[in-house]
């Protein structure tokens, strides 16, 4: 790993809240308690184990379901502000027939676990989906079919009525590009649909009209009574030109417009960049398809989506360079953009994530460019953190968040950004999708071999605790 850098000696502002990320599949286990229904994960994880890369499945993972008193009182004794989590679809409302009745025990499962979080002064913010789609959405197109649209308000619907009254930080979705460019055109996440330069488009047009829609019902009628804010949770790594170029730069600033600007520009703004819409539209026509593949908003629908946010929620963990490239089967989302990311082998890397790489001033410049693009909106560092293996003495992810947290210091105090609070992904060893539980990212380290799910605070659980008490960086 590289020398370490100097570290930041500003202090985080007064209202700045420090938090741990989770999600529902990842931790909860208990896949088939208390009338769940099957999600997607657990469909194909249970029919093609394979997959996955130790043929691991979410089944009991961290076990959370039932040893959620034993979390909250981890992320007390750390001292954090608030813990986002994730509330599984298939527990409200497990069968998806039009007239589905409400699962009352999954319901009554998130009202003691939020009770139990505001007993210990720890603030709830709930993102609704965080990748476990029911099964039988799915068996309707799922993000493909323009009614899930309606089928997310029915469920967001339910979720205002139900812990509204105590859940003031929603976020409707986590990370667009990775439910649709990797679960609808490709086949890194499930539903694993490899309609490859057609699937994520379409996903990401229903999942945007979806958070838009969910964010104006919310305004309209919960938001006067239960004054809560509703967000989005977008992933962007930073993509730095790979030579000092005009070309590697238009290179860099166009990966940026199709990754965070596909989802926040439409979110913010109305619609979506102008570079993704002239570039798909055009390579569309050259492909002789009738229509763009990238789908067109009404003009009611850009309105209703320009503004639907209270703060936007940035999901970050690493940088990659990049360079023009065409070198891509067609069609695809690799084409329309048209640029490759590298790896710069003079950063460390993660030994268990190899395109995952430590370059703390990317976050900064991230950070920067959200602003410039966005005029400043608010924003929550949604998730940020460094995966390692096995061992509790983790100075990597020690150094990761260290450093990562003196540049997001010197983004608000040198950069002027609006940053208003931070989580670090995540709290447990958790269920890492297709690299299974080989691959932590965990504050604690849990034993997956013992059935009680052991957990063990790490290093880096009490050098971030000593951040959050002392609002600086010092270690
Ligand atoms: C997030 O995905 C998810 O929200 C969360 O569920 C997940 O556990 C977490 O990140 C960690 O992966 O070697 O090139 O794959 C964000 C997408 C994909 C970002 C994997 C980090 C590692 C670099 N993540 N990536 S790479």
């Amino acid at each position: 790993l590289s020398a370490s850098i100097e570290l930041s000696n500003y202090s985080f502002p007064k209202d700045f809240v420090f938090g741990v990320a989770s999600s529902s599949y990842q931790i909860e286990g208990a896949t088939y308690e208390d009338g769940k229904g099957e999600n997607i994960w657990d469909y194909n994880l249970h029919r093609k184990p394979e997959i996955v890369f130790d043929g691991t499945n979410g089944d009991v993972a961290c076990d959370s379901y039932h040893k959620w008193e034993e979390d909250i009182s981890l992320i007390k004794n750390l001292g954090a502000n608030f813990y986002r989590f994730s509330i599984a679809w298939p527990r409200i409302l497990p069968s998806c027939n039009v007239g589905a009745k409400i699962n009352k025990k999954g319901i009554e499962h998130y009202d003691k676990f939020i009770n139990g979080l505001l007993s210990k002064g720890i603030t709830p913010m709930v993102t609704m989906y965080h990748w476990d789609l029911p099964q039988c959405l799915e068996e309707m197109g799922g993000w493909m079919n323009a009614s899930i649209v309606d089928d997310f308000l029915i469920y967001a619907n339910i979720l205002f009525e139900a812990y509204g009254d105590r859940v003031k930080h929603w976020i409707t979705f986590n990370e667009p590009f990775q439910v649709c460019e990797y679960g609808y055109s490709g086949t890194e996440m499930a539903p694993f649909r490899n309609l490859t330069g057609v699937g994520g488009y379409n996903c990401s047009h229903h999942l945007l009209l979806a958070h838009g829609r969910t964010y104006r019902h919310y305004e309209k009628k919960f938001k006067p009574i239960q004054k809560g804010k509703v967000g989005f949770a977008v992933n962007s790594g930073w993509f730095e030109p790979k030579e000092d170029t005009e070309e590697d730069r238009r290179s860099s600033e166009r990966v940026m417009q199709f990754s965070y600007g596909w989802y926040m520009h439409p979110v913010v703004l109305g619609n979506y960049p102008s570079v993704m819409i002239d570039r798909v539209d055009a390579i569309s026509a050259e492909e002789n398809y009738p229509v763009s593949r990238l789908p067109k908003f009404t003009k009611e629908e850009i309105d209703m989506l320009r503004g639907s946010f209270d703060f936007l929620g940035v999901n970050h963990y690493s940088t990659a360079q990049t360079k023009f490239s065409d070198n891509f089967h067609r069609p695809s989302f690799g084409y329309d953009c048209g640029v490759a990311p590298y790896t710069n082998p003079d950063w460390a890397t993660s030994t268990t994530l190899p395109g995952l790489q430590m370059v703390p001033w990317g976050f900064r410049r991230l950070m920067k460019w959200i602003k410039d693009q966005y005029n400043n909106p608010p924003m929550y560092v949604t998730e940020n953190g460094w995966a390692t293996g096995a061992g509790l003495e983790d100075n990597e992810r020690v150094r990761y968040i260290t450093q990562y947290l003196s540049e997001l210091l010197k983004a608000i105090h040198e950069d002027g950004c609006n940053v208003i609070g931070y989580a670090y992904w995540t709290i447990l060893d958790n269920f890492e999708w297709l690299s299974g539980f080989s691959t932590k990212f965990g504050l604690v380290q849990v034993d997956f071999q013992a059935s009680n799910r052991t957990r063990t605070p790490r290093k880096s659980y009490e050098v971030y605790k000593k951040i959050i008490s002392s609002r600086k960086v010092i270690v």
